[in-house]
């Protein structure tokens, strides 16, 4: 299933301009690969002046040096269909609040990225697997953090056992074009199951190392702080949690009455999406919904259906939970955490039907 709107018609939704900070027009996507046009932009820093064309590898590796993107698109290529989403997706939709890009349900999209394994890579570079613990990557981009005085480039770290799985790539296309400029080109890693503060754009150095990073953007950003005020219980942000969009109707729509089609989207970073229940009487009663599978990646979304027969007039509260072939199930209630992460409650919508 196709977008509703022409692309010509789609617009991102501006959250802000410096950094760039957008969201995709979700209620109008379909199952299809977003157009790199309408795919959300989420960037911490300015662009980067001038990236580079190709990046460094070194650390635990036998032969250190700079790996071109002329060598790197001359290597066995993998292509991975899947979902980013930034970890602070429907941040907004937080009771009590969090601070933080007040993003709506827009920070998410999907297309089909090609590349080369990472892992792949580390092999070429002869790295000491035996003694590896992390693969550290560092971007082009950078600038001052609120809460420290130096400048930082965005560097975070990967555990080696999710750099080795073959689906973590180094990309290079986007749905079957060069990856755009503001998307990561010339190169961008791609973490599918990851909440996408992950997914690296502008690579400009990978380093095999045998400590544990601590940069700040894995030791105070992108860590979930279950209390208000302090630092107790935190632990790090990984895989996305299981979701759901309601697409249609839009919260607050006034409609006629009569049988009415609700659809949206279900994802999960961990396994398929298995089932989709909608409730139309605020949560007394479910019904499972129709899936439309993409294909069968556990890393995209699956859009769903459900038609609700003969609604008469009135307001409601209309519910959407999804749950995946882990069992993991969207709760009532969302986790609250300090930094507004992982937002994953049961989505809810109000109509009025006349
Ligand atoms: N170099 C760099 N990579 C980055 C970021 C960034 O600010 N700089 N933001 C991360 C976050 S938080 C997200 S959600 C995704 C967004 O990717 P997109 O802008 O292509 O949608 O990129 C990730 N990679
Ligand atoms: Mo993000």
């Amino acid at each position: 299933m196709y977008s509703k709107g022409a692309p010509e018609e789609l617009y991102l939704k501006t959250l802000s301009l410096e950094p760039d900070n957008q969201e995709t027009p979700i209620p109008f996507i379909g199952n299809e690969h977003v157009l790199s046009s309408l795919f959300y932009r989420r960037n911490h820093f300015p662009y980067p002046q001038e990236p580079s064309a190709g990046f460094t590898i070194d650390g635990l590796v036998d032969s250190p040096g700079f790996m071109s993107i002329e060598y790197i698109q001359a290597l066995p290529s993998r292509t991975v269909e899947t979902v980013l989403e930034c970890a602070g997706n429907k941040r907004s939709l937080f009771e009590p609040k969090a601070f933080g890009e007040p993003w709506g349900r827009g920070a998410i999209s999907q297309g089909k990225w090609k590349g080369v394994p990472l892992k792949t890579l580390l092999e070429r570079a002869g790295w000491e697997q035996e003694t590896a613990v992390e693969i550290i990557t560092a971007a082009g981009d950078e600038g001052e953090r609120p809460d420290k005085k130096d400048v930082y480039a965005y560097t975070r770290s990967l555990p080696v056992e999710k750099a080795m799985d073959p689906d973590t790539i180094i990309a290079y296309e986007y749905n079957d074009r060069p990856l755009s400029f503001k998307h990561g080109a010339p190169l961008r890693l791609i973490v599918p199951g990851w909440y996408a503060m992950a997914s690296m754009k502008w690579i400009e150095r990978i380093t095999v190392s045998k400590e544990t990073f601590e940069g700040p953007f894995q030791m105070i950003d992108y860590v979930y702080y279950p209390h208000k005020n302090s630092r107790k219980d935190a632990f790090p942000v990984t895989t996305m949690n299981v979701n759901s969009i309601i697409q249609s109707p839009a919260d607050m729509e006034i409609k006629k009455e009569g049988t009415q089609i609700i659809e949206g989207i279900a994802w999960s970073g961990e396994a398929v999406i298995e089932q989709v229940e909608v409730s139309t009487d605020g949560g007394q009663t479910w019904a499972s919904t129709q899936l439309e599978p993409q294909s069968d990646t556990p890393y995209t979304w699956t859009k769903w259906f459900y038609e609700w027969q003969e609604a008469v007039a009135g307001e409601y509260t209309i519910m959407a939970r999804a749950c995946d072939a882990k069992g993991r199930q969207q709760p009532m209630q969302a986790f609250w955490n300090q930094k507004g992460y992982g937002y994953n409650a049961v989505e809810m919508i109000q109509v009025k039907l006349k």
